[in-house]
């Protein structure tokens, strides 16, 4: 499973915006069906089901709707209200669709042609085929983790001390070390690595390929107080390819952009866009950095890997 929201490239110019999705490359799936939801009454919600093996990308084309997600253990509430911005629904996820403007064009793109046997329209059923069918898969837990989720995916390898919660979601071929807390509203991608002494809270989203240093610690309270709790923790989202280095702490609410490189120490207040470069506390923007994690020259050439970003960053 990965970070839910998909913000898809705006390709705008005087004459307006233009969105293009690619199976594979910004949908995570081959599509095999495309279907529109419209004229719905604003107070009557839909869905209400999960898939067995459907996975989709929603995205309001007009309008705006509400959506719940619900694994089984956490539900969270996800707004689409613009053209750019899509909703990941992993299969085995329970949806709910509500609040629908007016004018809302609810698109989907689906990953299989439609099934009735696919669905599980029933809460209860939903849960038992959890229960029954979403097993320990094939990865590694040492024998003194606590681990309560069962979404966690193939090769991941979780060790000794770390504690996941029962609501967790973690994907393929993770890397996450000793001494790890993993809270409950918590979603981590493919091939993520979590060094020693991390604590990731609720609200958190990790996308794929992000690694994450040696103690880096994460908020999600901006005024906590003993025993007082916000209705909502705020988020933070990590997109693919980042990275943070060790120590450093990462302020709730903050986004991390992809391919963006945090460096050791830092205390991170700020959003932080794509494929830049920031350290210091509180950390400040000090230049572009490649894919491979060197810093680019003033024209976005990797001197070291050779790459040139100049046309892929702003
Ligand atoms: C989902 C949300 C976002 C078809 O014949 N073909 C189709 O491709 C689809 C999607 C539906 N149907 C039939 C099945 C029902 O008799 O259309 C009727 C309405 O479908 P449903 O009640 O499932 O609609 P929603 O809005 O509750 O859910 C739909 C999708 O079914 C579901 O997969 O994730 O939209």
């Amino acid at each position: 499973m990965q970070e839910r929201y998909i913000e898809f490239s705006e390709i705008g110019d005087a004459r307006g915006s233009l969105v293009s999705l690619e199976e594979m490359k910004n949908i995570p799936f081959r599509i095999k069906r495309v279907y529109y939801i419209y004229d719905t009454d604003t107070q009557l919600p839909r869905g209400f089901h999960a898939h067995k093996d459907l996975q989709q990308v929603l995205i309001c084309v007009s309008g705006s709707c509400k959506v719940i997600l619900d694994n089984g253990n956490i539900r969270s509430e996800y707004v689409l209200d613009k053209p750019n911005k899509g909703l990941f629904v992993d299969k085995t996820i329970w949806r709910e669709m509500y609040d629908f403007s007016k004018d809302c064009v609810l698109m989907v793109l689906a990953s299989e042609l439609y099934s009735e046997d696919d669905y599980l329209r029933n809460y209860e059923e939903f849960k038992t085929y959890l229960k029954d069918n979403i097993i320990e898969k094939n990865y590694f837990k040492h024998e003194k983790s606590i681990v309560e989720t069962r979404n966690i995916g193939s090769n991941t390898k979780i060790w000794a001390y770390t504690h996941v919660f029962p609501g967790a979601e973690i994907g393929e071929n993770c890397n996450i070390n000793d001494h790890t807390l993993i809270e409950n509203d918590v979603v981590i991608g493919n091939n993520v690595t979590i060094k020693s002494g991390v604590h990731i809270w609720d609200g958190a989203r990790i996308g794929n390929n992000v690694f994450i240093g040696p103690s880096v610690v994460f908020t999600n309270d901006l005024n906590p107080r003993s025993k007082v709790y916000p209705s909502k923790f705020a988020q933070i989202v990590i997109e693919d390819f980042a990275s943070i280095g060790a120590n450093s702490t990462i302020v709730a609410g903050n986004k991390i952009g992809k391919h963006a490189m945090i460096g050791a120490g830092a205390v991170l207040t700020k959003d932080v866009p794509p494929y830049t470069l920031w350290y210091g506390n509180p950390a400040t923007f000090k230049g572009f950095v490649c894919t491979c994690g060197k810093k680019l020259n003033e024209r976005k050439f990797c001197e070291s890997c050779g790459k040139d970003l100049s046309t892929v960053i702003d």
